[in-house]
């Protein structure tokens, strides 16, 4: 177990006070319920969000200008992000580096692409502009207009929910507010918890309307918009990965095809290489509002891990609500009790 940083140990990302002090008006004017590693969750847009993300929110949607050629990877969190990014960073870089010579070697993914309303909003957006890639866990119906108007394309990764849950649960367990040891915070109670996401108060949530909301927009947009499942692309990853590629304007050649160009790329962000990095097995990962390890954004990897901690009953409570949400919409996820 690594120690905490300490204090006055440097932030990579420290944003200015003041950046921020124009929206607190709007913040505090609006609906707040008790957060789960945070303090409070604010309800803006339809949402939840804390404190750090929303101020990064407001301040993109008010200053944050994207190229045309940039790329959202968006999700709702535990959906598979730090994978996405993961891939995405590989099959854009591949022609710069070797399988010795990749930065995902030496650096965390979420440190190759960085996230909108975390690591660019509280750094000014300062970024490096040959990187076209940025990360999101913004709701769609809250992207900066720019986002829309400039037609950029967007990655969105969704995961099947109680997995999610199961995931959610197990990374805020692992994080504390900036300043309190993990041992000394408040338990996050399992079953509080479960019941607060099934309400939709989860960050970024309601999940159910963070899903639809990209969902939607895909069939609306499917040549700007690319809706992927965890669970496909822990399936099929050659053939998502391939389609990814596509999508993103690098398409694979036949010659690198027949290389293995892709299972090279597979095999690089799977969760198996990925977690036994020391860059990801050691460390706190900066830039974000509460603390947190690496490792923690590498837990187990697999498809069903909530049979393992759902009750009967909440597993039924779950499916229900995503049933209910998702009719109609044409969203399918294999949701029995056995999938
Ligand atoms: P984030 O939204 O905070 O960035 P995100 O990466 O979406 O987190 O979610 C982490 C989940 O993705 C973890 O799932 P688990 O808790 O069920 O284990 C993590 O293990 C999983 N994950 C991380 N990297 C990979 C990968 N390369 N392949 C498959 N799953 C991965």
């Amino acid at each position: 177990m690594n120690r905490s940083p300490k204090s006055n140990e440097k932030e990579e990302y420290s944003s200015d006070p003041k950046a921020f002090e124009e929206y607190k008006p709007l913040i505090s004017s609006l609906p707040r319920r008790k957060g789960w590693v945070l303090n409070q969750f604010y309800h803006y847009q339809g949402f939840w969000h804390n404190l750090f993300y929303l101020e990064g929110l407001l301040s993109a949607q008010e200053h944050f200008k994207p190229q045309p050629n940039d790329i959202f990877l968006s999700s709702v969190p535990k959906s598979g992000t730090t994978w996405l990014k993961a891939l995405s960073f590989a099959i854009m870089t591949r022609s710069s580096f070797d399988a010795s010579t990749n930065p995902l070697l030496t650096t965390t993914p979420h440190e190759c692409v960085h996230s909108l309303e975390g690591d660019l909003a509280h750094n000014l957006f300062h970024r490096n502009l040959d990187n076209p890639l940025i990360g999101t866990h913004v709701p769609y119906t809250s992207l900066p207009k720019p986002v829309i108007d400039y037609g950029c394309k967007i990655i969105y990764i969704c995961r099947e929910p109680k997995d999610a849950f199961v995931s959610l649960w197990h990374f805020c367990c692992k994080a504390s507010p900036k300043g309190v040891e993990l041992s000394a915070r408040e338990n996050l109670d399992f079953e509080e918890a479960f019941k607060l996401f099934c309400e939709g108060i989860s960050v970024f949530g309601p999940y159910w309307d963070h899903v639809l909301g990209y969902w939607r927009a895909s069939l609306e947009f499917p040549e700007r918009i690319l809706f992927l499942k965890y669970e496909n692309l822990k399936n099929e990853p050659v053939f998502y990965v391939k389609k990814m590629a596509k999508f993103m304007g690098y398409p694979f050649s036949l010659e690198e095809e027949t290389k293995g160009m892709i299972e090279n790329i597979v095999d690089l962000c799977s969760f198996e290489n990925l977690s036994k990095l020391e860059v990801n097995r050691s460390g706190w990962l900066h830039g974000r509002p509460y603390l947190v390890e690496k490792n923690a954004f590498f837990r187990k990897g697999e498809i069903g891990d909530w049979k393992n901690y759902l009750k009967p009953v909440m597993v039924a409570r779950l499916d229900e609500i995503t049933e209910h949400k998702f009719r109609s919409s044409g969203l399918t996820f294999n949701v029995s009790s056995d999938a």
